[in-house]
């Protein structure tokens, strides 16, 4: 059995949508990071890094329990031991491996900092705004055109790098991306949202509850590192 440790945020969808899409069962805990949840000791104990997502394989390498931390490896880790969504071929591998780390390194971090200075940042920061707006306005472009010419983001077939950029490419109304312009990740899109297992997935992460619209300055101070809780 696997423990998913999780809020409703992009980078949990994707391992959402993974263990639908690979049929293993799974118990979800949800960690409330608008209420400080991340900081736990115990959660602390299960990623040091203080994030969702975080997974606890009862049944891990050797029988033992295991766990795994940051979405691209709990993704890498469901496919191994599900021997789903990994192309077999050695290119086709690598090229799968290639999107999964465009993801992982560019598209989440960089939509994650755009979210950040469009919500939260408050007035006055008009240059992160338009210096993030501006990075993810050009990987949006970069996923369009590298859609225009295959099926799915690594080549013909649906891999990890498709569930890991689903969460980040369909985001357009929070991000404020116009994908008008984007047809090929707008059909994309649509294709992917049509899959069973994503609807499944993201029907259990609208179920998920958190206190976000109604946290405390404290809390949003601590979760942005910002306040009493920056750091020199
Ligand atoms: N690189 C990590 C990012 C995870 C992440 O940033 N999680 C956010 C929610 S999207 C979180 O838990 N933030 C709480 C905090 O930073 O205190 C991954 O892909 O798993």
């Amino acid at each position: 059995m696997i423990d998913l440790y999780a809020l409703t945020s992009p980078n949990v969808q994707k391992i959402f949508i993974m263990l639908e899409e690979c049929e293993l069962p799974y118990n979800t805990h949800t960690v409330d990071v608008w209420k400080g949840d991340q900081f736990t000791p115990e959660f602390t104990k299960i990623n040091p890094l203080q994030k969702v997502p975080a997974i606890v394989d009862s049944d891990g390498p050797g029988g033992k329990p295991y766990t795994v931390i940051e979405s691209g490896a709990i993704l890498l880790y469901l496919a191994d031991k599900a021997g789903k969504f990994v192309p077999k071929d050695k290119k086709q591998y690598f090229d799968m491996m290639q999107w999964l780390m465009v993801q992982m390194a560019n598209l989440g971090p960089m939509s994650g900092q755009l979210v950040h200075f469009s919500k939260f940042a408050g007035p006055g920061q008009e240059y992160g705004h338009s210096r993030y707006r501006t990075v993810v306005n050009k990987l949006f472009d970069l996923y369009d055109q590298r859609l225009a010419s295959r099926a799915y983001v690594a080549g013909d077939d649906y891999t990890l790098a498709d569930i890991a950029a689903f969460p980040w490419l369909r985001n357009v109304g929070l991000l404020g991306i116009d994908l008008a312009t984007r047809p090929h990740v707008k059909a994309w899109v649509d294709k992917i949202e049509a899959r069973d297992a994503v609807k499944r997935a993201m029907a259990k992460v609208a179920t998920i509850k958190s206190v976000r619209d109604n946290a405390t300055d404290d809390a949003k101070d601590r979760y942005f590192g910002r306040g009493k809780y920056a750091r020199a």
